[in-house]
């Protein structure tokens, strides 16, 4: 497979593919620089959307210090996902290349995410459940064993990546927990307050982030929550200290910084759903042959550090390559 080295400035994954919140109409446009109060003196910084090529991690030590998180221990390495069929990516690569819209539009929030208070931290485990309960992060630490798993990740903007998660399946919870038989659906909430989180197109976005799931979904082996990557705490430009993880689904399932889960009987209202409801479903598996209304779905772009940032093309995998595990949640 072809290496494809990138010049700098042109042509980055997040410029070939126009990002989620891409395209929005006139009248959002307007609204955001309304309530934005910059006037039309905003218009070019939103339309242009710069960035830079990544900086290498040796010389940026502000980086180094957001991924440089305490050792979260112990945790058991999980033999069912202790590899996958290519190369687990480099930490300062994935840890300043992501999609955190609480902090901005672009892939570089990694700097203005490390305003996210984390400690302490709470979930609030509520609705059709029969033991509702509220979490504090050292409780949750303490009732479910770590373990590590290596999985695809697979954004919908066709780039891809793979990550050594560390936390515990999401199935653990639901045993402590136990839902009632009236809920069907689940719904996850991510932190949210205007004071810190205020993004620029922050006035018509459907805050908070929510994202659901179908209770067989959380059921599933696969689903999962992450506290850690790379064998430490979750860095706050991943969704510290906890966020989900649905290998076989679009990334943005993977609502980052959790603060309530919630037990319910209807399909639940997601962020994305809901700014675009033509463009990204409620499951939102990743199926290469159903192609996303502005771009092709059949392959993706596996980006890694070559000089600068590179990418090998790829074919996209039925449920990125997660098959065998939930194949048997939609041919009922
Ligand atoms: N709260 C919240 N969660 C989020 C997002 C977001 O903007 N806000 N972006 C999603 C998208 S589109 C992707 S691809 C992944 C990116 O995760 P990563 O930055 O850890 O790679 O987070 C998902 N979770
Ligand atoms: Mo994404």
């Amino acid at each position: 497979m072809a290496r494809i080295r990138i010049p700098p400035g042109w042509h980055l994954p997040e410029q070939a593919v126009t990002p989620e919140a891409a395209y929005l109409n006139r009248r959002q446009i307007l609204r955001a620089i309304v309530g934005t109060g910059l006037g039309v003196m905003g218009l070019p910084a939103i339309a242009g959307c710069q960035r830079g090529a990544l900086s290498q991690a040796a010389d940026t030590p502000q980086l180094a210090a957001t991924l440089d998180t305490s050792a979260l221990e112990p945790y058991t390495p999980n033999p069912q996902f202790a590899a996958v069929d290519r190369p687990v990516t480099e930490r300062e690569l994935a840890g300043q290349y992501n999609n955190y819209y609480e902090f901005g539009s672009g892939k570089s929030v990694w700097q203005a995410a490390q305003k996210l208070p984390t400690d302490p931290w709470s979930v609030e485990v509520t609705g059709l459940v029969k033991y509702p309960r509220t979490y504090t992060l050292e409780a949750l630490l303490h009732d479910f064993p770590l373990e590590e798993r290596v999985y695809r990740f697979r954004c919908v903007e066709a780039w891809s990546m793979v990550l050594p998660w560390l936390g515990f399946p999401m199935r653990a919870l639901l045993a402590q927990v136990e839902p009632m038989p009236a809920a069907k659906f689940v719904r996850f909430t991510s932190f949210y307050d205007p004071q810190i989180v205020l993004g620029l197109f922050s006035s018509f976005y459907p805050w908070p982030y929510t994202e659901g799931l179908r209770l067989e979904e959380m059921a599933n082996e696969l689903a999962f929550f992450a506290v850690g990557l790379y064998g430490k705490q979750l860095p706050k430009q991943h969704g510290a200290p906890i966020r989900m993880v649905l290998p076989w689904k679009y990334g943005f399932k993977g609502a980052k910084a959790i603060v309530k889960i919630e037990f319910v009987e209807t399909e639940p209202k997601t962020f994305w759903h809901t700014v675009q409801p033509h463009e990204y479903g409620f499951l939102a598996n990743v199926e290469p042959e159903v192609p996303h209304p502005r771009w092709s779905q059949k392959t993706e772009r596996f980006i890694s550090t070559g000089p600068g940032l590179s990418w090998e093309e790829r074919p996209t995998l039925l449920y990125n390559g997660y098959a065998e595990w939930v194949r048997d949640l939609y041919t009922a």
